[in-house]
Order: C-alpha cells, then sequence, then structure tokens
C-alpha cells in the first residue's frame, strides 16, 4: 500500500489519536467516494478505514454515528449473518476526533469495484442487499434520524436545479444545453414517482447502495462480504435502494464515462430484480413490487439532476477530478436512463 496525494504525518497523528503508529504503519487514499476523504489504513498487522467527514454535506455528524450504532445493534440482536460496521472510539472514548475524524475496523482480504464484473455478481449483490432489508424490516424508522435533511426530496432537487439554471454561466449552459433539455423533457418520471410515492411504506433504508459500497471477497468477485457507507441510513422507500442499485449495477461504464450509446445491461438488470426480491418477496407490498421499474428510471433520473446542478453551481458538491466531470457523470446517466427507458 502506498500513499497518494496525502500527507502522511497528518494521518499518522489522527491515527495516533486511537493507538500508537508501529514500525508498519502505512496509509493510502481511497479515491472512489465523491463526499468525504477516506484512508485506507494499515497498524500492526490490522486493517482500518479512516475517515474525514465533509462538514458542509454531513451538518450533524452526531446523527450519522447514532443512526449507525442503532443499526448495528439491531443487526446483531437479529443474528444478522454479515460483519456490521464497528466503529471504534478513540483513546479519548469518542467516536468523533475534533468532529471531523471517525475510524473503522476493516477487513483486510475485501475488493471494491467501480464497475460492474457480471449478471451474478449483480444478482449476489441484489440479494445481499435484500437480506440487509429483511433483517432492518421490524427496525422502526422513527429510531433513525435524517443524516441530511431533504436528501430524498426530489421536488426540492428539481428546484435546485431550476436555480442552478438562473445563476450558471452562459459557458456551462450552453456546454450542458442537450442535456438541460433532456431533464426538463422528462419531468413526467418525477410525476409518476410523486403520485407513487403516498402508497409505499417508509422503512430505514442504505440510500447509497452503489456498487463501490460493497465489499467483495478478494478471492471471489460474486462474494459479497459487507455493505458499507452506512452514512446516509435514513427513513424512506425501499425504491430508492433498488433505484440506486441498478444506476451503477447495470451500468456498462463508469458513472463518468460520457460515451453514446446504449450502457444499460439488461440482463443485469432482471438478475438484480431476481436478486432483491430472494429475501424481499414476503416483506414488500404490491405497490412497492409494482414500483421497481418505476424506481430505476426515478433514481438515475434524479442523480443526472444532480450532477447536472453541481455542473451549473461550478462544482461545489462533488470531488471532481476536471472541470467537465460533472457534465460527464450526468451524460453518462442521461445514457443510461435513455436505455433504460426503451429497454425496461
Ligand atoms: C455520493 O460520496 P459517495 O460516493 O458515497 C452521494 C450519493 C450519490 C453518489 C453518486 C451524501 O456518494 O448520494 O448517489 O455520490 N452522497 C451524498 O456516485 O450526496
Ligand atoms: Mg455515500
Amino acid at each position: 500500500m502506498e500513499l497518494k496525494n496525502t500527507n502522511i504525518d497528518q494521518i499518522k497523528s489522527t491515527f495516533s489519536a486511537y493507538e500508537p503508529p508501529s514500525v508498519d504503519f502505512k496509509a493510502e487514499l481511497l479515491a472512489s467516494g465523491h463526499i468525504n476523504r477516506t484512508f485506507k489504513i494499515l497498524n500492526n498487522g490490522k486493517y482500518y478505514i479512516l475517515q474525514k467527514i465533509n462538514a458542509l454535506v454531513f451538518k450533524n455528524p452526531q446523527v450519522i454515528t447514532q443512526n449507525i450504532l442503532t443499526v448495528s445493534q439491531h443487526l446483531k440482536s437479529k443474528s444478522y449473518p454479515h460483519p456490521v460496521l464497528k466503529l471504534l472510539p478513540f483513546s479519548d472514548g469518542h467516536y468523533w476526533l475534533e468532529n471531523q475524524w471517525r475510524l473503522f475496523r476493516f477487513t483486510g482480504n475485501s475488493k471494491t469495484y467501480e464497475k460492474v464484473q457480471s449478471r451474478k455478481q449483480a444478482f449476489e449483490a441484489a440479494k445481499f442487499l435484500g437480506e440487509f432489508h429483511f433483517f432492518l424490516n421490524n427496525l422502526d424508522a422513527h429510531n433513525i434520524q435524517d443524516s441530511i435533511v431533504g436528501f430524498l426530496d426530489f421536488n426540492s432537487r428539481t428546484e435546485q436545479f431550476e436555480n442552478a439554471l438562473e445563476s450558471a454561466s452562459e459557458e456551462r449552459l450552453a456546454q450542458s444545453k442537450h442535456e438541460i433539455k433532456f431533464i426538463q423533457d422528462h419531468r413526467f418520471i418525477l410525476e409518476e414517482w410523486n403520485s407513487l410515492l403516498p402508497k409505499i411504506p417508509t422503512r430505514v433504508i442504505h440510500a447509497d447502495p452503489k456498487i463501490s459500497n460493497f465489499l467483495f471477497d478478494e478471492a471471489d468477485e460474486n462474494k459479497v462480504l459487507a455493505l458499507i457507507d452506512w452514512d446516509t441510513i435514513m427513513a424512506g422507500t425501499i425504491l430508492y435502494d433498488f433505484g440506486d442499485m441498478v444506476r451503477s449495477y447495470t451500468n456498462l461504464r463508469k458513472e463518468d464515462d460520457p460515451k453514446n450509446g446504449n450502457n444499460f445491461n439488461k440482463e443485469n438488470y432482471l438478475a438484480l430484480k431476481d436478486g432483491f426480491l430472494v429475501h424481499l418477496k414476503n416483506v414488500l407490498t404490491d405497490e412497492e413490487i409494482f414500483g421497481l421499474d418505476l424506481a430505476a428510471k426515478t433514481v438515475v433520473y434524479i442523480q443526472a439532476v444532480r450532477f447536472l446542478t453541481d455542473f451549473l453551481n461550478n462544482d461545489v458538491y462533488y470531488a471532481t477530478q476536471s472541470p467537465g466531470q460533472n457534465l460527464d457523470r450526468t451524460k453518462n446517466q442521461l445514457n443510461l436512463l435513455r436505455a433504460i427507458i426503451d429497454n425496461q
């Protein structure tokens, strides 16, 4: 493991608030998250995840900790058969250092993917997410607080998009005019979603089950070890989780690959549906099952709206490596949406 783009001394000194760094201490910046900065740490032969949370996005870190503890206690009490996220207190007994750093134990023999590898992998991941929900089913959503207020409010996401259109530079408006039009022409997806929502229950959801949040066995790409990134656990519709999973597990290209053409894999889509229902077929209501197809379109649509809003706002929310990356991400989502509409 090597250290990239990071000041090792700062990471070492932060980690020392947990235990003294050993001679084998190593740290690596993991590039996949768009919001927080995440480091994989090796110390004394054990692996950890050290994270610096983005305080502009997560305004109340204590809420996240409480949600993680509530969910992991619940899962343990129900004998959930997979590892749960284990937050480690620093040596002063607190889960947060300077209100922004936190630490987890990490399984060293795991691997993450940015792009789906096979239909079987999609099936196994959906089955894993469905099982997570099966075990969360009787956790009362009132025990969970919103870590980001308005996260699932798609009408306000649309309003933020409208505001961004008002304030964006001429240059960025011109660069994205086709994408803006496509989004405006497909508002009806949200209208359908808004009429379905009142008919379906509120549950405890993960709200970010994209492919890179699944840890797979290093030796077996079809074996899921754990679902991570519990920061957005909140009360909402389970359809959001299904839709967000479709977003990455049917996408044949990386999230910021803008190439034109069909990037949707229907086989994987059918595998996701089958896998998701393995543990949930007797849990979901008829309306929820009926809503799966709409959820896929809606979540991809909203993700495109979010990426494009950020592009128009000059990239203030998602981390970007280049000025056009949020527009590339938007194009990728819209290619996916087009293909879902044509092939579902
Ligand atoms: C963000 O940072 P990361 O990769 O966990 C975002 C998700 C998006 C995702 C798109 C708090 O997740 O909602 O779906 O990017 N998280 C937040 O890749 O906004
Ligand atoms: Mg996340």
